[in-house]
């Protein structure tokens, strides 16, 4: 890992975000790629998709719809504590997803005028889970749970047919499937399956659905970025990164292991110290050099770690680390202080925030209840991760009596001459022409 030496420097905002590049993911040229997929499963529909399979996952022949046996037969391969271990994941996240459904409010503006905002689901969530290595059912729960806390009526949910399964999704997918009660299954992949969601698929009993979300390689996400605007989608998740910001206190063998498990996604991923120590940032080093070597996928690891964008940076104190980290807007931050709640009070910018010691990342990838959904890439500036709001849309439901309504004619008549368009006050007026004895002009 470099160091950045930044003690003793003036930064503005903009200088702290150069300071730690990023490596860039864009689904810009394969956008060109897909449109023609997509295109081709929108008018052709299950025929498009078949030949998709052959050509690009080698199946031919399979269900394209998942039977419902085979959903709930999947567990059966399940490892017992994997099971119960998803169980649990899925039971804590419930529980906090519940928290991110904001409740109904009424605003009585006068007497008879008053606002209602409701959140209200949208319909039907087409979910897309990668097969192959990236099958991780720890994501489909994240993108499953918050749908379903949110209220979503309709879920669906698609990965790749495999080879070796005579073409049925990765199964670990139909574990969290059937774990999570989803009983539309599609073992469909790639850009068709998205174009499939937001088209429908008439031949199958695919019927459209109204926003899609779930991670996927370059393909996926630009085949998402094709069908946006026809549906919603979520946002493009980046290679992972974490930003720990540390002093003197913290343990370096539990901040380089968290820096190490990150590493582990990708060699993109990126890995930052932000620290005002530099004994701190030597023994985390020193960790990290005997540890990544013996880890499992020690040579991702390395290329992570060794990478432009990991670094240890020394800064002359904390509350210049914070601002640092509110810059590059990480999508995990770690804070490992001796009074972490003063530095999390200096925080804006981050997808989750993991406070002390004892709250690694990987707590939040698979057991906090939080959900590993996040914003990567500095859009943690600028947007959420996924969560039941996601999936609700605030809605404002009026109503005014006679009375406050004539209340505000005036006004309103004033607004709609200044606008120069006085049938908007007419509709008002009407209203009241009746008992003034007037003609409808
Ligand atoms: N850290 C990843 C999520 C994940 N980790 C899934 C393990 N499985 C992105 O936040
Ligand atoms: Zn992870």
């Amino acid at each position: 890992m470099r160091t950045i030496d930044l003690r003793g420097r003036e930064l503005s905002r903009g200088d702290l975000q150069q300071l730690v590049p990023r490596a860039a993911v864009s689904a810009e040229q394969a956008v060109e790629r897909v449109r023609p997929l997509v295109a081709d499963v929108a008018e052709r529909g299950e025929a498009a998709l078949r030949e998709q399979a052959r050509d690009f996952d080698g199946v031919d022949g399979h269900a394209l719809r998942v039977p419902a046996e085979a959903i709930a037969a999947s567990l059966a391969d399940c490892p017992p504590d994997v099971a119960d271990a998803l169980r649990e994941l899925i039971s804590r996240l419930r529980r906090a997803s519940a928290a991110q459904v904001p409740q109904e409010q009424v605003t009585r503006l006068a007497d008879g005028a008053e606002i209602r905002q409701r959140w209200q689901p949208v319909s039907r969530v087409g979910l897309y889970a990668p097969g192959g290595k990236a099958a991780y059912p720890s994501s489909v729960i994240m993108n499953a749970v918050a749908a379903q806390t949110a209220g979503v009526p309709g879920l669906a949910l698609a990965s790749p047919a495999q080879r070796d399964t005579g073409g049925l999704p990765h199964p670990a997918v139909l574990w969290a499937a059937a774990l999570c009660g989803i009983d539309e299954v599609y073992a469909i992949g790639g850009a068709g399956a998205i174009a499939a969601f937001a088209h429908g698929v008439p031949q199958i009993g695919l019927e459209p659905v109204d926003v899609v979300t779930g991670p996927g390689n370059v393909f996926v996400a630009a085949a998402k970025r094709v069908v946006s605007g026809r549906v919603g989608i979520d946002s493009e998740a980046g290679t992972t990164e974490i930003l720990v910001i540390a002093d003197e206190t913290a343990d370096p063998g539990f901040v380089a292991a968290d820096l190490i498990s990150q590493a582990e996604h990708d060699e993109a991923a990126a890995s930052v110290l932000v620290t005002d120590s530099t004994e701190l940032a030597e023994r985390v080093l020193a960790e990290v050099a005997q540890r990544a070597p013996r880890t499992r996928h020690a040579d991702r690891v390395a290329a992570a770690l060794g990478g432009p964008q990991s670094a240890v940076i020394l800064v002359d104190d904390l509350a210049t680390a914070a601002r640092l980290s509110n810059a590059y807007g990480p999508e995990h931050l770690e804070i490992q202080t001796a009074d972490d709640s003063a530095v999390l009070a200096r925080i804006t910018d981050a997808g989750a925030i993991f406070v002390g010691g004892y709250t690694p990342v990987s707590l939040g990838d698979y057991l906090a209840g939080s959900n590993h959904v996040l914003p990567t890439g500095g859009t943690a500036r600028f947007s959420a991760g996924l969560g039941a709001h996601t999936f609700l849309r605030p809605q404002q439901i009026v109503s005014y009596d006679r009375a406050a309504l004539a209340r505000v004619e005036g006004p309103l008549l004033a607004l709609a001459g200044a606008e120069g368009l006085p049938a908007h006050g007419e509709a008002v007026s009407a209203r009241f022409e009746r008992d003034r004895g007037e003609e409808a002009p």
